[in-house]
Formats: C-alpha cells, sequence, structure tokens
C-alpha cells in the first residue's frame, strides 16, 4: 500500500518530509515517536503492571527474522499453537497479540532510538508489535485507534554478551540482503527482552501512530524506562577508530564512541539500483513529531 519511503532527509524524493505525499497520516495529528519530557508527564495509578502469557517460555516456532529494506522483523505470530499476549497496564480489552518485534538504529557513532527521556536518545529501539484481538488482520487493526500496542524498549551498550540476543544477532548475517527472510534456529521467551522480570520497569504511556508510512493513528505506545542491554563483544570486534582499545573505554571517551554492537545491524543492507553495491541500512528513524495535545502517563514504577 506505501510507496517508496526512506529515511534520508536529504534524499530529495523518498525522506521524512515526503511522507505525507504517499500517505497523507503521516502529516496528521498524534504521531509518533516523540521526545517524552518527563517534567511534564503525568502519574496515573491505574497503569498497573502488564499480564503477559506465553512470553516465560520458549514457543514452538519457528520464528522468521526478515529484512524489508527499512527494518530487521523477528516474526513471532506462528498460529494458534504459539499464543503470545498481554493484558493489563491499562491497555483496552479483551487483549493483545504479539505479531513482530524490529530494530531502528543510527549509524556509526550515532544513537538511533526513535523515542528520548529528557532529549536522551539511547543506540537502539526495539518496537514488539502487537495487535487487538478483537480485530482480525493488521489491515483492520492499523483502521482503529486501539488496534495496535507496540512495547518500546530501549537498548544500551554493554561490554558483556547478553545471551539473550544471540539467537536473534546469529541470523542477521543471514538477512544482510534487502527482501531475504530465514528460520531462527532457536526461539526463546519473549520476556527474556523486556526490561526487569517481564516488563516490571516503569512505563510511559501515549497515544500514537505508526513510525513509518502509511502512519495511521492506531498505537497506544508503552515506552519503558529501564534499558535493555546488548553486548558489544557479541556482535563482532570494534571498528576504527577503536580498534585495538580495551575493552574499557576512559569515561571521557565513551560519549563520542561508536556503538560496536550496533555495527552487526548496520550491516545490513537497504535496496539499490540492480547490479549496485547496496549501501548499508543507517539511522532507520523517524525524526520525533509534535506533542500537540497530548498527554503522557507514567506508571507508578
Ligand atoms: S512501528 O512500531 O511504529 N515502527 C508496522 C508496524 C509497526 C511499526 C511500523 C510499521 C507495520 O506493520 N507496517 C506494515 C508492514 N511492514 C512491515 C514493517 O513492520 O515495517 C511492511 C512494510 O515494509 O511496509 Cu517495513
Ligand atoms: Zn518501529
Amino acid at each position: 500500500s506505501e510507496g517508496a519511503w526512506c529515511y534520508d532527509s536529504q534524499d530529495p524524493k523518498c525522506g521524512p518530509t515526503h511522507w505525507k505525499e504517499i500517505a497523507p497520516a503521516c502529516g496528521g495529528p498524534a504521531q509518533s515517536p516523540i521526545n517524552i519530557d518527563l517534567h511534564l508527564v503525568r502519574r496515573d495509578l491505574t497503569l498497573r503492571p502488564f499480564i503477559f502469557h506465553g512470553y516465560d517460555s520458549a514457543p514452538p516456532g519457528p520464528w522468521t527474522l526478515e529484512n524489508d529494506g527499512h527494518t530487521v522483523l523477528l516474526h513471532v505470530d506462528t498460529g494458534p499453537q504459539s499464543r503470545l499476549e498481554m493484558q493489563g497496564a491499562g491497555l483496552p480489552l479483551p487483549a493483545y497479540r504479539a505479531l513482530q518485534l524490529h530494530f531502528h538504529w543510527g549509524g556509526p557513532g550515532r544513537a538511533g532510538s526513535e523515542h528520548s527521556l529528557d532529549g536522551q536518545r539511547r543506540p537502539m529501539e526495539m518496537h514488539v508489535v502487537h495487535m487487538n484481538t478483537r480485530y482480525q488482520s493488521m489491515g483492520e487493526a492499523r483502521a482503529h485507534p486501539d488496534g495496535l500496542a507496540v512495547l518500546a524498549v530501549f537498548l544500551a551498550e554493554q561490554d558483556s554478551d547478553n545471551a539473550n540476543f544471540s539467537a536473534l544477532v546469529s541470523g542477521l548475517k543471514n538477512v544482510s540482503a534487502r527482501g531475504v527472510s530465514v528460520d531462527l534456529a532457536s526461539t526463546f521467551p519473549l520476556a527474556s527482552l523486556l526490561p526487569g522480570a517481564s516488563g516490571l520497569s516503569r512505563y510511559y504511556r501515549y497515544w500514537g501512530s505508526l513510525t513509518t508510512p502509511g502512519c495511521e493513528p492506531a498505537v497506544l505506545w508503552t515506552v519503558f524506562e529501564d534499558a535493555v542491554p546488548i553486548g558489544r563483544a557479541q556482535v563482532g570486534p570494534p571498528r576504527l577508530p577503536w580498534a585495538g582499545l580495551p575493552a574499557t573505554r576512559p569515561p571521557f571517551l565513551t560519549g563520542s564512541a561508536p556503538h560496536p554492537q550496533v555495527a552487526q545491524f548496520q550491516s545490513v543492507t537497504q535496496a539499490g539500483p540492480p547490479g549496485s553495491q547496496p549501501a548499508p541500512l543507517t539511522e532507520n528513524f523517524r525524526p520525533q513529531q509534535p506533542l500537540g495535545g497530548r498527554r503522557v502517563s507514567a506508571s507508578p514504577g
């Protein structure tokens, strides 16, 4: 349904300022992502913990990893035998089913989360996309304000591996070309990628949109405060100019250091003209959108 679009704001044809020409909702109200100003959030005592069904065990699978040219997606909805659903947490009834998770990242040395807290971006952001079970398809859900619920999880660097990302990161080398899908060697508990024990982090909540065309205002967003760590070493050796430096860098250098663990994601490629060298897919995050009259709520934490 969406024509050609891209993240490059320098591109005269397909960048974010042109999205509204192919998808009018991208120029409409209630768009995502946003910066969350922590002084303006309203604490909401009705934002209780999430209730997750099936997130604590490895489902039958197989799960499919896909490079669609805009992101890397892990499709986790493999049918009725692996029902992954969430409720509670102020979500509309009856429940939301997990469909896919995917990532947004930056470029060498550049943070690439879509949301930010008090203007602070993180190296990466993972989105776990859920559909309201009252709807039959993604297409139907996208037409309703309560159709989708996305869990946004910030990823932060750490020196040691996060084994919970191993199966996914190992699959990235097999989806470096746009349009390619592979079955992952194994599934894993979805909860292992969420902050705290099954998402017991404080979270921020607001009504927004898909962050890619068609930008439908169909998403109840949850942005977890606590980041999930992802390891530098598990995604390959650091690249210049940091190669050869000890794993622990002096603190004054960390602000300008690249995010080596993200290098693996950055090795994924996007579309190019036939026969051309494929360009790495980097900085696949949308510019932040005006909050307008919306309110951001915070769980009691
Ligand atoms: S997000 O979480 O707001 N970034 C879709 C789902 C969630 C978000 C953005 C888009 C979505 O389902 N889009 C339509 C299907 N997409 C797959 C995809 O997720 O992103 C196919 C496509 O090419 O349009 Cu890329
Ligand atoms: Zn996303």
